[in-house]
């Protein structure tokens, strides 16, 4: 029997890249760019892009017409609102073994609540993640104090932290051991050189660094994409600049657990239900008032809670 019509050849394989509608995909026959073919949809997940950098996904090379046909199931990933006002959610990128999140305390200043939501999300989908305090170079005079009580605050509920400087290089070999055989989403604003840090680990890949304008991206929601490198072990994730995080699918009574100093007080709230907003016999907020869960962190939870009643129907 001639084999004119035999199954299709079906490879495995990462998506490293991302337009929206072409995916770069690293097989064993090197990387392919690759359409989705049908409706690609993992169960229980709505998002701009079904196919997100990260994904494992088998594929039918075919040159140019070289299709992705499946997702594998994912490990976790990291999701966010896709706009202000929008129900719909973007997928950041899927399978990853640890999140640095790059803040920095002025040029540009990283807004506390921002850093409270990306570290609820991470704690949510159970992403492993250190904060990184970036650009240590400029921590001179009360930024330094200021550093201090960022690392007390995040310390004290839980997170390793580290300096990094890319221009004196402090802190770069501790996040190249934490990089090795690892795939890293490098995530933080625009500005607080995640690019620059990705091109430290590795000089020979082609970043972008510097101010990219993303105005003309306003209004829509599905133009930012992540890039998977390769480094020598492993793969890091850079991200365009995410301004805000907009959290889905937290119910506000499930919200406390995901902020761990909180979480350990809430057994000695008086009511087991206690939202820890209103109620007599609080501990958490009892621990607010007496300086140690930090204000900043709580502030952070009653307004990921009031938003959430917004967007709960
Ligand atoms: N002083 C200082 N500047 C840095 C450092 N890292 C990056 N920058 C500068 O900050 C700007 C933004 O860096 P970039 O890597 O593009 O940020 P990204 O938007 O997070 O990717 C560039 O002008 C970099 O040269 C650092 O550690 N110290
Ligand atoms: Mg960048
Ligand atoms: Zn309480």
């Amino acid at each position: 029997m001639i084999e004119s019509n035999s199954a299709v050849e079906r490879i495995e394989g990462l998506v490293i890249n991302s337009t929206g509608s072409w995916y770069e995909v690293a097989t064993e026959h090197g990387t392919l760019t690759c359409r989705i073919r049908g409706r690609l949809r993992l169960k229980g997940i709505r998002s701009t892009n079904p196919v997100v950098v990260g994904d494992r996904v088998m594929v039918e090379p075919d040159g140019d017409s070289s299709a992705i046909v499946e997702i594998l199931p994912r490990s976790n990933y990291v999701i966010r609102r896709a706009s202000n006002l929008s129900k719909e959610s973007h997928i950041i990128a899927a399978n990853i073994d640890r999140a640095l999140l790059i803040v920095t305390l002025h040029s540009p200043t990283t807004a506390r609540e921002f850093v409270d939501r990306f570290l609820v999300t991470c704690e949510a989908y159970r992403v492993p993640v250190t904060i990184v305090i970036g650009k240590a170079d400029m921590l001179v005079g009360e930024y330094e104090a200021e550093a201090e009580e960022f690392e007390a605050i995040y310390g004290d509920a839980g997170y390793d932290i580290i300096r990094l400087s890319s221009t004196t290089g402090e802190g770069v070999e501790e996040i190249r051991a934490l990089l090795r055989d690892k795939k890293t989403l490098v995530a933080g604003n625009s500005g607080v050189g995640k690019s620059t840090l990705v091109s430290n680990i590795d000089p020979t890949l082609d970043i972008r660094t510097g101010e990219i304008s993303e105005s003309h991206h306003k209004g829509k929601h599905t133009t930012t994409f992540s890039t998977m490198y390769p480094i020598e072990r492993g793969y890091i994730i850079d991200t365009p600049g995410i301004k805000g995080f907009g959290l889905i699918d937290i119910e506000g009574r499930e919200l406390c657990r995901y902020f761990p100093e909180m979480m350990r007080l809430a057994p000695d709230c008086r009511f087991y239900n206690c939202t820890h907003t209103h109620e007599p016999g609080c501990a958490v907020r009892e621990a607010v008032e007496e300086g140690i869960v930090a204000w900043s962190r709580y502030e952070s939870y009653l307004k990921i809670l009031d938003e959430d009643d917004k967007y709960r129907k």
